[in-house]
């Protein structure tokens, strides 16, 4: 039988990051704070009031000052593309100054310039889970409509900067998780449990403008480059065989596709009528938002961890990333047990381009698991990371089974490609990267870097674009 395992000609491996967990430097050159200042345990728990030390957010894994050499690490692997965000409180701190910040744009500058002379094209997302503080504290994030004017007039400014030196733009990161972290997700300080219908769909109605607006400024400022929307992908399969079961499977995945509808259509679906009637909400539509709207993007691009199943009634809870679901008895679990299922990666690729038809971009993919340092027998250190070459393994696989399926697929950037603080929970302990990152929970170590056994590993399968895979 023939081998499965071939990626297109030209195929974009790569790592992604987000500045919020990655950077550090949260007060440097004229920063700004932003939530995950004050988010000292991620989800977890209540935030603080101002940044505490116990933030490991602050100083992340100092990628700040630290870039041309993690990058030239990148390079080594053979990296053709770095997913990464720019934090919006570098380039305007309070989120509604007049004026940006020309240290922030400069860093920018710079690490673009760094990845282009190792021939490394640029992804950046605009909004990923880190909204300036004063846009949280003032305005009650995307709950109000101004935030739609700010947000303009930053990507505006990111656009006409960094024009003709970024190849890919996403808009918000996984913005389905505004239903479950609305913090995080959408600078909205108001708890879960007090907020409003009302309130939570008008924030999503605002970000959904926001990000066609930004659609349309990236396509007059900068028309060779590329913008696509990014949602949480997490396919729910019926926990039984009961129908109830598949409409609740159904209605679940609704709630991330209802973004991804509107992003890729330029409307709202049929079934979102239903859940506003439902919800007792009034969406407010402004005169030129239907319009907007129709600015649609270029490719859609997701994340993917896990699949979760879903049931009317029944089955035990499954913890995991964001959006969660029940256990499923066929699949496995990571350390922190989130459900191991490499199938679900080709399901969803299907999923995706037969609703769709258009090209798709995985950005985040990767297993965060518990690393040992050790001695490499050569004086160095590494880590013996097979559980995560097994992972990435498995789920590159069933990839290549999608693109046999017909799909059309842009590229590939393993999450946490280097060591970085996790979002969820805000730990070092949780790793995903090649490569490893001395730095504690407890905040202590030297921040020096290691290659781990998946750096050679990764980079065989980028030179060998795949055909190193084990099938
Ligand atoms: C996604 C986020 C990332 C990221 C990843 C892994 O939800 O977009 O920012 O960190 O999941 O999650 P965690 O870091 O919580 O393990």
């Amino acid at each position: 039988m023939q081998s499965n395992l071939s990626f297109p000609k030209g195929f974009l491996w790569g790592g992604a990051a987000a500045a919020n967990q990655f950077e550090g430097a949260y007060n440097e050159d004229g920063k700004g704070l932003s939530i995950q200042d004050i988010m000292p345990h991620g989800v977890v728990g209540a935030p603080t009031v101002a940044p505490t030390l116990d933030n490991l957010k602050l100083v992340g894994i100092d990628f700040y000052h630290r870039y041309q050499e993690d990058i030239a690490l990148f390079a080594e692997m053979g990296f053709k593309i770095f997913r990464t965000s720019i934090a919006w409180s570098r380039i305007y701190p309070n989120g509604d100054d007049a004026e940006p910040n020309e240290a922030g744009l400069q860093f920018y500058d710079d690490m673009i310039d760094a990845l282009a002379k190792q021939g490394i094209q640029v992804m950046l997302t605009l909004s990923h889970y880190e909204t300036p503080l004063n846009l949280a504290q003032k305005y009650n994030g995307w709950t109000d409509r101004r935030l739609i004017a700010l947000f303009e007039r930053y990507v505006r400014t990111v656009f006409n900067r960094y024009k003709g030196k970024v190849q890919y733009y996403l808009t918000f990161n996984e913005i389905n998780s505004i239903f479950h972290f609305p913090l995080m997700s959408a600078g909205i300080l108001t708890p879960l449990a007090d907020l409003s219908k009302q309130d939570l769909y008008q924030a999503i109605h605002h970000e959904l403008v926001a990000s066609a607006l930004a659609v349309k400024l990236c396509h007059e400022i900068d028309p060779q480059a590329q913008i696509g929307n990014m949602i949480l992908g997490l396919p729910s399969y019926p926990l039984t065989s009961n129908p109830d079961d598949v409409i609740a499977a159904m209605l679940k995945d609704r709630e991330s596709l209802l973004f991804a509808d509107v992003q890729v259509r330029g409307h709202y679906p049929a079934y979102a009528a239903r859940f506003l009637r439902e919800e007792n909400v009034q969406l407010e539509i402004a005169p030129d938002d239907e319009a907007i709207l129709r600015n649609t993007v270029d490719f859609v691009s997701f994340s993917y961890y896990m699949s979760a199943c879903e049931s009317k009634s029944g089955g035990e809870e499954a913890v995991g990333n964001l959006l969660l679901g029940k256990k499923n008895p066929y699949l496995k679990a990571s350390e922190w047990g989130w459900q191991i299922d490499p199938q679900g990666l080709r399901y969803i690729l299907n999923y995706f381009y037969d609703r769709y038809q258009k090209p798709l971009f995985i950005v985040e993919n990767g297993l965060g698991a518990i690393d040992q340092l050790v001695d490499d027998g050569q004086g160095g250190k590494t880590v013996a990371d097979d559980y995560r070459i097994d992972y990435m393994n498995d789920h590159l696989v069933q990839v290549a089974e999608a693109i046999a399926d017909g799909v059309d697929l842009l590229g590939y950037t393993s999450w946490g490609c280097i060591d970085m603080v996790s979002a969820s929970t805000a730990e070092m302990k949780k790793r995903y990267g090649f490569i490893y990152v001395d730095r504690n929970n407890d905040g202590s170590g030297t921040l020096d870097r290691y290659k781990k056994k998946s750096f050679d590993w990764y980079k065989a399968v980028i030179a060998s674009n795949g055909q190193s895979l084990k099938d």
